[in-house]
């Protein structure tokens, strides 16, 4: 990218516009998702400047609730959660919303309800919240079934039948990433506009990386194939340079990196988590989904990610997603481990 022609440039490509051209493809389409996204977008606005301003205002620190993960809220999460939820509403355009914070699916009331099943976690990796380091919202979007009578079906779809899903992250700049089937788009939110501008066009991610992620203090209850495919990161035996290891224990902020640079990120199963930690349908699904159209890989251990079918609706997933390569050699060592 020309960054001294950036500085000047006058032809600004905003995330709305870049929508509009998608959507001036498809001339049946009625604009129904560029409105939902321009309320996500929103929602994203506010959550950044909240994220921003919170040491200042105090916003850091416990709400006095537990979500359903028995996890305690912050008041970021609380603020972040009703923000969506209101905005998803108010777009007209969703007719079920499933978030990380709330216990139970939301059906929208019929004189609001649209076609559009959204799913997300409004504020991803809230232990970073209090020091500051980057967290951010996760989305992913699938269109309604059963449009007159919207159920519990319509949300427990594989990942693959999404057809959006993206991220934003709230880190040294704010950072919206999207797909909406073919190739992913990241676009950089200018404060003084309070626009996002394409700034990281069709995003590929290497077939090979140097980096590996993981929480390594869950190491000892790690299953035989994550435990060897982490020794290979470290000591590898075909020649190769060992992996480097980066880990900021914020989903969104680790795989950014991992979409941009390349390598692996792992949040595998353990003894103590037979499901790993992460949601399937607001963490998983998403990220694997941006995964694959940028041209890597997500699995679960046990197959493909995009193809699970929850049967709940904050049902966790082992996952394994990153560069195509270093996918293969994780899917390799588990196959490997089913033939013994
Ligand atoms: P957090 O618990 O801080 O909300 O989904 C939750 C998540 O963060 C992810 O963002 C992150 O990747 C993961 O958990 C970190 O978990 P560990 O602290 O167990 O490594």
């Amino acid at each position: 990218m020309d960054h001294a022609a950036d500085a000047h440039r006058t032809d600004l490509m905003t995330i709305t516009r870049f929508v509009l051209n998608e959507q001036s493809k498809h001339p049946e389409s009625r604009g129904d998702f560029t409105i939902l996204l321009s309320h996500i977008v929103l929602g994203c606005k506010f959550v950044c400047t909240a994220v921003n301003k919170a040491g200042l205002a105090k916003l850091i620190g416990l709400a006095g609730e537990t979500n359903v993960q028995g996890e305690e809220q912050k008041k970021l999460d609380v603020l972040s959660n009703d923000v969506f939820v209101k905005a998803l509403i108010s777009s007209g355009r969703t007719c079920i919303l499933v978030s990380e914070e709330d216990e139970e699916a939301t059906f929208v009331e019929p004189s609001q309800r649209g076609r559009y099943v959204v799913v997300f976690d409004p504020l991803d990796g809230s232990s970073n919240i209090d020091c500051g380091v980057s967290i951010g919202t996760i989305f992913g979007i699938y269109m309604v079934k059963h449009s007159n009578e919207p159920t519990l079906d319509d949300v427990l779809q594989p990942g693959e039948n999404m057809v959006a899903a993206g991220y934003c992250m709230y880190g040294s700049s704010c950072t919206f990433v999207l797909s909406t089937g073919v190739g992913v788009n990241g676009f950089t939110l200018d404060p003084s506009l309070g626009e996002f501008i394409l700034t990281h066009p069709d995003i590929k991610i290497p077939n090979k990386g140097k980096i590996y992620s993981v929480n390594e203090g869950n190491a000892k209850n790690w299953d035989g194939p994550t435990a060897k495919y982490v020794e290979k990161c470290k000591f590898p035996t075909d020649g190769s340079s060992s992996k480097s290891l980066r880990y900021i224990g914020s989903m969104v902020a680790d795989v950014h990196r991992t979409l941009l640079y390349g390598g692996i990120f792992l949040y595998p199963a353990d003894k103590k988590s037979p499901n790993g930690k992460l949601r399937v349908l607001y963490e998983v699904f998403p990220m694997s989904f941006l995964m694959e159209r940028a041209g890597g890989q997500a699995f679960t251990g046990k197959q493909r990610a995009l193809e699970l079918v929850p049967k709940n609706i904050h049902e966790r997933s082992p996952i394994f997603l990153g560069s195509y390569d270093d996918v293969e050699e994780i899917k390799a060592l588990y196959a490997a481990e089913g033939k013994e």
